[in-house]
Protein backbone atom coordinates (compact mmCIF):
# COMPACT_ATOMS: atom_id res chain seq x y z
CA UNK A 1 0.00 0.00 0.00
CA UNK A 2 1.03 3.44 -0.47
CA UNK A 3 2.09 5.35 2.55
CA UNK A 4 1.32 8.88 2.46
CA UNK A 5 3.62 11.80 3.77
CA UNK A 6 3.67 15.43 4.17
CA UNK A 7 6.98 16.62 2.47
CA UNK A 8 6.03 20.31 2.40
CA UNK A 9 4.13 23.16 4.10
CA UNK A 10 3.45 27.07 3.18
CA UNK A 11 2.41 30.26 5.10
CA UNK A 12 0.67 32.78 3.73
CA UNK A 13 0.50 35.84 6.35
CA UNK A 14 -1.10 39.07 5.30
CA UNK A 15 1.19 42.61 5.40
CA UNK A 16 -1.13 44.43 7.64
CA UNK A 17 -1.09 43.53 11.37
CA UNK A 18 -3.15 44.97 14.06
CA UNK A 19 -2.50 44.74 17.94
CA UNK A 20 -4.62 44.86 20.85
CA UNK A 21 -4.26 48.30 21.78
CA UNK A 22 -5.34 49.28 18.30
CA UNK A 23 -8.19 47.06 18.28
CA UNK A 24 -9.06 48.45 21.76
CA UNK A 25 -9.09 52.17 20.61
CA UNK A 26 -11.15 51.58 17.58
CA UNK A 27 -13.64 49.25 19.55
CA UNK A 28 -14.22 51.87 22.36
CA UNK A 29 -14.55 54.64 19.56
CA UNK A 30 -17.10 52.93 18.34
CA UNK A 31 -18.71 52.13 21.46
CA UNK A 32 -18.87 55.70 22.82
CA UNK A 33 -20.59 56.98 19.19
CA UNK A 34 -23.52 53.92 19.36
CA UNK A 35 -23.98 54.94 23.00
CA UNK A 36 -24.15 58.69 21.92
CA UNK A 37 -26.43 58.15 19.14
CA UNK A 38 -28.61 55.46 21.50
CA UNK A 39 -28.42 57.85 24.66
CA UNK A 40 -32.43 58.27 25.01
CA UNK A 41 -33.06 54.55 24.08
CA UNK A 42 -30.34 53.53 26.45
CA UNK A 43 -31.93 56.01 29.27
CA UNK A 44 -35.60 54.87 28.90
CA UNK A 45 -33.90 50.72 29.94
CA UNK A 46 -34.38 49.92 26.18
CA UNK A 47 -31.25 49.54 25.32
CA UNK A 48 -27.95 47.95 26.58
CA UNK A 49 -25.21 50.71 25.88
CA UNK A 50 -21.81 49.10 24.80
CA UNK A 51 -19.06 49.15 27.11
CA UNK A 52 -15.43 49.40 26.68
CA UNK A 53 -13.18 46.54 25.53
CA UNK A 54 -9.75 46.15 27.49
CA UNK A 55 -6.43 45.37 25.94
CA UNK A 56 -5.39 43.33 29.67
CA UNK A 57 -8.45 41.73 29.47
CA UNK A 58 -7.60 40.26 25.47
CA UNK A 59 -4.78 38.96 26.32
CA UNK A 60 -5.18 37.47 29.63
CA UNK A 61 -8.58 35.77 28.09
CA UNK A 62 -6.87 34.36 25.34
CA UNK A 63 -3.36 35.00 25.05
CA UNK A 64 -3.66 36.98 21.57
CA UNK A 65 -1.07 39.72 20.90
CA UNK A 66 -1.75 41.07 17.41
CA UNK A 67 -3.88 39.52 14.91
CA UNK A 68 -2.99 39.97 10.36
CA UNK A 69 -5.42 40.91 8.15
CA UNK A 70 -6.16 41.76 4.70
CA UNK A 71 -7.51 45.33 5.63
CA UNK A 72 -6.92 46.89 8.82
CA UNK A 73 -8.38 50.58 7.48
CA UNK A 74 -11.73 49.42 7.48
CA UNK A 75 -11.59 47.36 10.67
CA UNK A 76 -10.13 50.03 13.15
CA UNK A 77 -12.81 52.53 11.18
CA UNK A 78 -15.44 53.34 13.64
CA UNK A 79 -17.82 53.63 11.38
CA UNK A 80 -17.20 51.06 9.57
CA UNK A 81 -15.87 48.19 11.92
CA UNK A 82 -15.15 45.64 8.82
CA UNK A 83 -12.63 45.29 6.32
CA UNK A 84 -12.97 46.72 2.98
CA UNK A 85 -11.91 44.21 -0.26
CA UNK A 86 -12.62 44.98 -3.33
CA UNK A 87 -15.06 42.75 -5.65
CA UNK A 88 -13.37 40.84 -8.29
CA UNK A 89 -14.25 41.03 -11.62
CA UNK A 90 -15.60 37.76 -13.62
CA UNK A 91 -12.11 37.18 -15.30
CA UNK A 92 -9.41 37.69 -11.97
CA UNK A 93 -8.79 35.35 -9.15
CA UNK A 94 -10.62 35.69 -5.82
CA UNK A 95 -8.59 36.92 -2.80
CA UNK A 96 -9.06 33.32 -1.33
CA UNK A 97 -7.36 32.03 -4.42
CA UNK A 98 -4.43 34.23 -4.50
CA UNK A 99 -3.87 33.59 -0.90
CA UNK A 100 -3.97 29.81 -1.15
CA UNK A 101 -1.79 30.57 -4.48
CA UNK A 102 1.42 32.31 -2.21
CA UNK A 103 1.05 29.43 0.89
CA UNK A 104 0.70 26.49 -1.73
CA UNK A 105 4.15 28.03 -3.83
CA UNK A 106 5.94 28.37 -0.86
CA UNK A 107 4.55 24.43 0.76
CA UNK A 108 5.73 23.10 -3.15
CA UNK A 109 8.85 24.77 -2.95
CA UNK A 110 9.98 22.87 0.41
CA UNK A 111 8.66 19.90 -1.46
CA UNK A 112 10.97 20.35 -4.17
CA UNK A 113 7.80 19.86 -6.81
CA UNK A 114 5.86 21.85 -9.60
CA UNK A 115 2.71 22.73 -9.95
CA UNK A 116 1.95 20.22 -12.64
CA UNK A 117 3.06 17.17 -10.58
CA UNK A 118 -0.19 17.65 -8.24
CA UNK A 119 -3.57 16.36 -8.91
CA UNK A 120 -5.63 16.94 -6.24
CA UNK A 121 -6.33 20.34 -4.75
CA UNK A 122 -8.44 20.53 -1.71
CA UNK A 123 -9.62 24.10 -0.28
CA UNK A 124 -10.15 23.09 3.23
CA UNK A 125 -11.54 26.45 4.90
CA UNK A 126 -14.06 27.67 7.21
CA UNK A 127 -15.63 30.21 4.83
CA UNK A 128 -15.43 30.23 0.73
CA UNK A 129 -15.72 33.49 -0.98
CA UNK A 130 -18.43 31.72 -3.39
CA UNK A 131 -20.03 28.50 -3.65
CA UNK A 132 -18.97 28.46 -7.22
CA UNK A 133 -17.07 27.75 -9.60
CA UNK A 134 -14.75 26.43 -6.00
CA UNK A 135 -11.72 28.26 -4.99
CA UNK A 136 -9.89 25.04 -5.19
CA UNK A 137 -10.55 25.11 -8.78
CA UNK A 138 -9.14 28.71 -9.58
CA UNK A 139 -5.61 27.43 -7.04
CA UNK A 140 -5.78 23.96 -9.76
CA UNK A 141 -5.56 26.52 -13.12
CA UNK A 142 -2.91 29.20 -11.33
CA UNK A 143 -0.89 26.19 -10.47
CA UNK A 144 -1.23 24.23 -13.60
CA UNK A 145 -2.25 21.42 -11.66
CA UNK A 146 -3.77 18.44 -13.10
CA UNK A 147 -6.76 15.92 -11.33
CA UNK A 148 -9.18 17.39 -9.95
CA UNK A 149 -10.05 19.98 -7.03
CA UNK A 150 -12.46 20.88 -4.63
CA UNK A 151 -13.83 23.14 -1.50
CA UNK A 152 -15.03 21.34 1.81
CA UNK A 153 -15.87 23.33 5.07
CA UNK A 154 -14.86 21.81 8.38
CA UNK A 155 -14.84 24.99 10.11
CA UNK A 156 -11.30 25.28 12.03
CA UNK A 157 -10.86 21.59 11.54
CA UNK A 158 -11.12 21.86 7.77
CA UNK A 159 -7.19 21.32 7.19
CA UNK A 160 -7.08 18.17 9.18
CA UNK A 161 -10.34 16.98 7.49
CA UNK A 162 -8.61 17.61 4.19
CA UNK A 163 -5.09 16.05 4.99
CA UNK A 164 -7.60 12.56 5.98
CA UNK A 165 -9.46 13.01 2.68
CA UNK A 166 -6.20 13.62 0.87
CA UNK A 167 -4.59 10.62 2.60
CA UNK A 168 -6.93 8.33 1.85
CA UNK A 169 -7.02 8.88 -1.81
CA UNK A 170 -3.41 8.63 -2.18
CA UNK A 171 -3.75 5.19 -0.22
CA UNK A 172 -6.43 4.62 -2.15
CA UNK A 173 -5.03 5.57 -5.23
CA UNK A 174 -7.63 7.79 -6.52
CA UNK A 175 -4.59 10.85 -6.35
CA UNK A 176 -0.60 10.61 -6.92
CA UNK A 177 -0.14 14.61 -5.12
CA UNK A 178 -2.16 16.51 -2.78
CA UNK A 179 -2.54 19.86 -1.88
CA UNK A 180 -4.51 20.88 0.98
CA UNK A 181 -4.57 24.55 0.94
CA UNK A 182 -6.45 26.84 4.21
CA UNK A 183 -7.02 30.63 3.41
CA UNK A 184 -8.82 32.01 6.15
CA UNK A 185 -10.50 35.22 5.89
CA UNK A 186 -11.82 35.58 9.29
CA UNK A 187 -12.02 39.36 9.47
CA UNK A 188 -14.87 39.30 6.78
CA UNK A 189 -16.65 36.86 9.33
CA UNK A 190 -15.85 37.86 12.59
CA UNK A 191 -18.52 40.79 14.07
CA UNK A 192 -16.00 43.27 14.47
CA UNK A 193 -18.46 45.25 16.61
CA UNK A 194 -19.00 42.78 19.61
CA UNK A 195 -16.98 43.15 22.46
CA UNK A 196 -17.15 39.07 23.19
CA UNK A 197 -15.36 38.30 20.70
CA UNK A 198 -13.94 41.68 18.00
CA UNK A 199 -10.52 39.93 19.43
CA UNK A 200 -10.40 36.40 18.28
CA UNK A 201 -9.66 36.01 14.89
CA UNK A 202 -6.73 37.07 12.07
CA UNK A 203 -6.55 36.41 8.82
CA UNK A 204 -3.88 34.07 7.00
CA UNK A 205 -3.71 30.86 4.47
CA UNK A 206 -1.78 27.48 4.56
CA UNK A 207 -0.94 25.07 2.25
CA UNK A 208 0.68 21.41 3.03
CA UNK A 209 2.02 18.83 -0.01
CA UNK A 210 0.86 15.27 0.67
CA UNK A 211 2.58 12.89 -1.42
CA UNK A 212 3.98 8.95 -1.28
CA UNK A 213 6.18 8.73 0.94
CA UNK A 214 8.83 6.88 -1.14
CA UNK A 215 8.55 9.57 -3.91
CA UNK A 216 9.50 12.17 -1.26
CA UNK A 217 12.54 15.01 -2.58
CA UNK A 218 13.55 16.10 0.84
CA UNK A 219 12.43 15.84 4.07
CA UNK A 220 9.21 14.43 5.05
CA UNK A 221 6.66 13.44 7.91
CA UNK A 222 4.86 10.18 7.58
CA UNK A 223 1.33 10.16 7.96
CA UNK A 224 1.17 7.23 10.45
CA UNK A 225 -2.92 7.86 11.24
CA UNK A 226 -5.55 9.92 11.09
CA UNK A 227 -8.56 10.31 12.60
CA UNK A 228 -11.44 12.62 12.25
CA UNK A 229 -14.96 12.97 14.66
CA UNK A 230 -17.75 15.91 15.14
CA UNK A 231 -20.70 15.67 18.18
CA UNK A 232 -23.26 18.38 17.23
CA UNK A 233 -23.24 21.56 19.57
CA UNK A 234 -24.84 24.66 18.54
CA UNK A 235 -22.47 26.43 20.60
CA UNK A 236 -20.41 27.84 17.73
CA UNK A 237 -22.91 29.07 15.12
CA UNK A 238 -23.35 31.25 11.97
CA UNK A 239 -26.73 31.40 10.40
CA UNK A 240 -25.41 33.02 7.12
CA UNK A 241 -26.05 31.23 3.92
CA UNK A 242 -27.36 30.82 0.54
CA UNK A 243 -30.81 30.88 1.67
CA UNK A 244 -30.35 34.32 3.58
CA UNK A 245 -32.28 36.32 0.95
CA UNK A 246 -35.39 34.26 0.71
CA UNK A 247 -36.30 34.67 4.49
CA UNK A 248 -37.17 38.13 3.70
CA UNK A 249 -34.81 39.62 6.41
CA UNK A 250 -31.97 41.27 5.22
CA UNK A 251 -31.16 43.65 7.88
CA UNK A 252 -27.34 43.34 9.60
CA UNK A 253 -28.41 40.54 11.62
CA UNK A 254 -25.96 39.42 14.59
CA UNK A 255 -26.80 35.66 13.73
CA UNK A 256 -25.09 36.41 9.78
CA UNK A 257 -21.35 36.26 11.30
CA UNK A 258 -19.72 34.44 13.61
CA UNK A 259 -21.44 33.65 17.01
CA UNK A 260 -20.27 31.19 19.96
CA UNK A 261 -20.94 31.18 23.17
CA UNK A 262 -16.80 31.39 24.65
CA UNK A 263 -17.14 29.63 27.96
CA UNK A 264 -19.69 26.57 26.79
CA UNK A 265 -16.88 25.74 23.99
CA UNK A 266 -13.95 26.07 26.58
CA UNK A 267 -15.35 23.45 28.70
CA UNK A 268 -17.42 21.01 26.71
CA UNK A 269 -13.83 20.96 23.98
CA UNK A 270 -11.24 20.79 26.20
CA UNK A 271 -12.44 17.26 27.22
CA UNK A 272 -13.44 16.34 24.11
CA UNK A 273 -10.36 16.92 22.08
CA UNK A 274 -8.16 15.48 25.24
CA UNK A 275 -10.04 11.95 24.94
CA UNK A 276 -9.55 12.14 21.11
CA UNK A 277 -5.89 12.61 20.98
CA UNK A 278 -5.76 9.95 23.95
CA UNK A 279 -7.66 7.55 21.93
CA UNK A 280 -6.15 8.49 18.96
CA UNK A 281 -2.89 7.48 20.42
CA UNK A 282 -4.19 4.73 22.05
CA UNK A 283 -5.06 2.39 18.87
CA UNK A 284 -2.32 3.88 17.32
CA UNK A 285 -0.13 1.88 19.88
CA UNK A 286 1.66 5.23 20.95
CA UNK A 287 1.86 6.37 24.11
CA UNK A 288 2.31 10.12 25.57
CA UNK A 289 6.13 9.38 26.52
CA UNK A 290 6.26 8.92 22.11
CA UNK A 291 5.26 12.91 21.68
CA UNK A 292 8.04 15.08 20.55
CA UNK A 293 5.72 18.03 20.13
CA UNK A 294 2.03 18.42 19.88
CA UNK A 295 0.86 21.32 17.18
CA UNK A 296 -2.15 22.36 18.47
CA UNK A 297 -5.30 24.50 16.85
CA UNK A 298 -4.47 28.18 18.05
CA UNK A 299 -7.85 29.56 19.73
CA UNK A 300 -6.70 29.84 23.33
CA UNK A 301 -3.60 29.61 25.52
CA UNK A 302 -5.13 28.46 28.61
CA UNK A 303 -6.73 26.04 26.16
CA UNK A 304 -3.90 24.59 24.66
CA UNK A 305 -1.78 24.84 28.09
CA UNK A 306 -4.69 22.23 29.51
CA UNK A 307 -4.84 20.03 26.30
CA UNK A 308 -1.16 19.59 26.49
CA UNK A 309 -1.22 19.02 30.27
CA UNK A 310 -4.40 16.18 29.92
CA UNK A 311 -2.29 14.84 26.77
CA UNK A 312 1.41 14.24 28.17
CA UNK A 313 0.23 13.56 31.85
CA UNK A 314 2.77 16.48 32.81
CA UNK A 315 3.04 20.44 31.96
CA UNK A 316 4.52 20.39 28.60
CA UNK A 317 7.96 21.54 28.32
CA UNK A 318 8.92 24.96 26.76
CA UNK A 319 8.86 24.24 23.03
CA UNK A 320 6.99 20.81 22.87
CA UNK A 321 3.45 22.61 22.49
CA UNK A 322 4.28 25.71 20.61
CA UNK A 323 1.99 28.53 19.99
CA UNK A 324 1.39 30.93 17.42
CA UNK A 325 -1.38 32.70 18.40
CA UNK A 326 -0.22 35.63 20.36
CA UNK A 327 0.67 36.71 16.41
CA UNK A 328 -1.52 35.50 14.48
CA UNK A 329 -4.66 35.30 16.80
CA UNK A 330 -7.36 32.53 16.04
CA UNK A 331 -7.06 31.80 11.89
CA UNK A 332 -9.64 28.88 12.43
CA UNK A 333 -8.50 25.76 10.26
CA UNK A 334 -4.75 27.18 9.26
CA UNK A 335 -3.54 27.48 13.32
CA UNK A 336 -2.44 24.10 13.49
CA UNK A 337 -0.44 24.21 10.24
CA UNK A 338 1.22 27.56 11.16
CA UNK A 339 2.38 25.90 14.19
CA UNK A 340 3.25 22.59 12.22
CA UNK A 341 5.11 25.02 9.63
CA UNK A 342 7.27 26.75 12.12
CA UNK A 343 7.80 24.30 14.83
CA UNK A 344 8.81 20.89 12.74
CA UNK A 345 12.37 21.46 11.54
CA UNK A 346 14.35 20.54 14.60
CA UNK A 347 12.72 17.33 14.97
CA UNK A 348 15.47 14.07 14.43
CA UNK A 349 14.36 11.21 12.11
CA UNK A 350 12.08 8.83 14.24
CA UNK A 351 10.32 11.88 16.21
CA UNK A 352 6.89 11.67 16.43
CA UNK A 353 4.23 14.72 17.03
CA UNK A 354 -0.26 14.99 16.84
CA UNK A 355 -1.38 17.65 14.44
CA UNK A 356 -5.19 18.63 16.05
CA UNK A 357 -7.54 20.52 15.30
CA UNK A 358 -10.54 21.52 16.49
CA UNK A 359 -13.72 23.71 16.31
CA UNK A 360 -17.53 24.14 15.43
CA UNK A 361 -19.59 21.11 14.77
CA UNK A 362 -17.98 20.07 17.26
CA UNK A 363 -15.27 19.03 14.97
CA UNK A 364 -11.99 17.70 16.00
CA UNK A 365 -9.45 16.34 13.40
CA UNK A 366 -5.69 14.68 14.26
CA UNK A 367 -2.83 13.53 12.42
CA UNK A 368 0.10 11.17 14.06
CA UNK A 369 2.99 12.41 11.73
CA UNK A 370 7.03 10.63 12.19
CA UNK A 371 10.03 12.38 10.66
CA UNK A 372 11.72 10.05 8.49
N1 LIG B 1 -12.93 43.50 27.24
C1 LIG B 1 -13.22 43.58 28.55
N2 LIG B 1 -14.06 42.74 29.15
C2 LIG B 1 -14.64 41.76 28.41
C3 LIG B 1 -14.38 41.63 27.02
C4 LIG B 1 -13.48 42.54 26.44
N3 LIG B 1 -13.17 42.49 25.13
N4 LIG B 1 -15.08 40.57 26.56
C5 LIG B 1 -15.78 40.08 27.58
N5 LIG B 1 -15.52 40.79 28.72
C6 LIG B 1 -16.07 40.58 30.04
C7 LIG B 1 -17.40 39.85 30.00
O1 LIG B 1 -18.46 40.76 29.84
C8 LIG B 1 -17.41 39.17 31.35
O2 LIG B 1 -17.83 40.08 32.33
P1 LIG B 1 -18.75 39.59 33.55
O3 LIG B 1 -17.93 38.57 34.28
O4 LIG B 1 -19.00 40.87 34.31
O5 LIG B 1 -19.98 38.99 32.91
C9 LIG B 1 -15.98 38.83 31.60
O6 LIG B 1 -15.21 39.72 30.79
C10 LIG B 1 -15.63 37.40 31.24
O7 LIG B 1 -16.17 37.12 29.92
P2 LIG B 1 -16.15 35.69 29.28
O8 LIG B 1 -16.70 34.71 30.26
O9 LIG B 1 -16.76 35.74 27.92
O10 LIG B 1 -14.56 35.49 29.11
P3 LIG B 1 -13.73 34.17 29.03
O11 LIG B 1 -12.77 34.17 30.13
O12 LIG B 1 -14.59 32.97 28.81
O13 LIG B 1 -12.90 34.41 27.68
C11 LIG B 1 -12.93 33.65 25.37
C12 LIG B 1 -13.56 34.58 26.43
C13 LIG B 1 -11.49 34.10 25.17
C14 LIG B 1 -13.71 33.80 24.08
C15 LIG B 1 -12.94 32.19 25.86
O14 LIG B 1 -14.21 31.84 26.31
C16 LIG B 1 -12.53 31.21 24.78
O15 LIG B 1 -11.46 31.26 24.22
N6 LIG B 1 -13.40 30.21 24.49
C17 LIG B 1 -13.13 29.18 23.50
C18 LIG B 1 -13.22 29.78 22.15
C19 LIG B 1 -12.95 28.81 21.04
O16 LIG B 1 -12.09 27.98 21.09
N7 LIG B 1 -13.69 28.94 20.00
C20 LIG B 1 -13.46 28.18 18.84
C21 LIG B 1 -14.32 28.77 17.84
S1 LIG B 1 -13.61 28.99 16.35
C22 LIG B 1 -14.18 27.86 15.18
O17 LIG B 1 -14.57 26.77 15.43
C23 LIG B 1 -14.16 28.31 13.75
C24 LIG B 1 -15.28 29.15 13.43
C25 LIG B 1 -15.14 29.67 12.05
C26 LIG B 1 -14.31 30.92 11.93
C27 LIG B 1 -15.11 32.07 11.45
C28 LIG B 1 -14.29 33.31 11.30
C29 LIG B 1 -14.86 34.52 11.93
Amino acid sequence: MTHPAITGTGVFTPAQSISNDELVVAFNAYADRFNDAHAAEIAAGEVEPKPHSSADFILQASGIEHRYVMDKEGVLDPDRMYPRLDPRRDDAPSIMAEMGLDAAKKALEQAGRDGEEIDLVICAASNHERPYPAVAIEIQQLLGAGGFAFDMNVACSSATFGIQAAADMIRGGSARRALVVSPEICSGHLEWRDRDCHFIFGDVATAVVIEPADEAKGTRFDVVSTRCATQYSNNIRNNHGFLRPVHDQMEDRRDMRFMQNGRKVFKEVLPLVSAHIAGHLDSAGWSADDIKRLWLHQANKAMNDFIGKKVLGRTPEDGEQPNILQDYANTSSAGSIIAFSQNSDDLAPGERGVICSFGAGYSVGSVLVERA
